[in-house]
């Protein structure tokens, strides 16, 4: 199997910190894709991946399994330790929960940040400085309602480190901290970056 890839992408980087905590990044090939040169836009990778995206993963049999949560998910049911997207039923569903949270609030936000501002993508996106601003502000109320949340957990899901702090860990990668004074304002999720960013996938994927 093959991991296409982008270096330097906070969703590629994700799915490596997340083979890294499943002790199998070692097994992957990965297939380096420029950005930049829009190697991601050419017929014959759309003719795996319509939507351009990276990471990909294509299976020996020639299946293609794009979006990394459904990555995640693949190498989560052939490899189930250790567990990072629960085992329960409940626990399941509030690792989704979580990651969901995650990913669509603060992620999305620094996205909009980074896509809209930083020089790498104005050949890639229309960029918008309004739509930037909605990003910051939106990040600040989203780091408000998450410092609250982690006042008496450790990890996002619980007491247990799951896929959802691997996404934050993400949205870090991505420029959180340049977009939000986390340091400064919010200490709860700074505890959690303080500690979390000691783990090794984490400093391999994002450090
Ligand atoms: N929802 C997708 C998003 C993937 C994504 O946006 N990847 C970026 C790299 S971090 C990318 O491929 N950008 C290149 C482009 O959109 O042309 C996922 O979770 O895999």
């Amino acid at each position: 199997m093959r991991i296409y890839e982008f270096d330097g992408g906070a969703n590629p980087k994700r799915l490596r910190a997340f083979l890294s905590e499943k002790g199998i990044l070692d097994n992957m090939e990965f297939v380096r894709l420029d950005v930049a040169k829009g190697e991601n836009r050419q017929p014959d990778f759309k003719r795996k991946n319509s939507k351009g995206t990276l990471p990909v993963l294509e299976l020996d049999d020639g299946t293609i399994i794009a979006e990394g949560v459904a990555i995640c998910r693949y190498f989560e049911l052939i490899h189930p330790d250790p567990s990072l997207m629960g085992r329960s039923a409940t626990e399941q569903a509030i690792v989704e929960m979580w990651n969901r949270r995650i990913e669509l609030g603060l992620f999305r936000c620094i996205e909009d940040v980074v896509r809209n501002t930083n020089s790498f993508f104005k050949d890639i996106v229309i960029q918008r400085e309004e739509v930037a601003e909605v990003g910051r502000k939106a990040a600040a109320q989203e780091c408000e309602w998450l410092d609250a949340e982690l006042i008496d957990r450790r990890y996002l899901a619980g007491d247990r480190f799951s896929i959802a702090d691997i996404t934050l860990g993400a949205a870090f990668y991505l420029g959180l901290a340049s977009v939000v004074d986390v340091e400064a304002g919010y200490k709860n999720i700074a505890r959690w970056h303080d500690e979390l960013f000691e783990r090794e996938s984490f400093k391999l994927a994002f450090g």
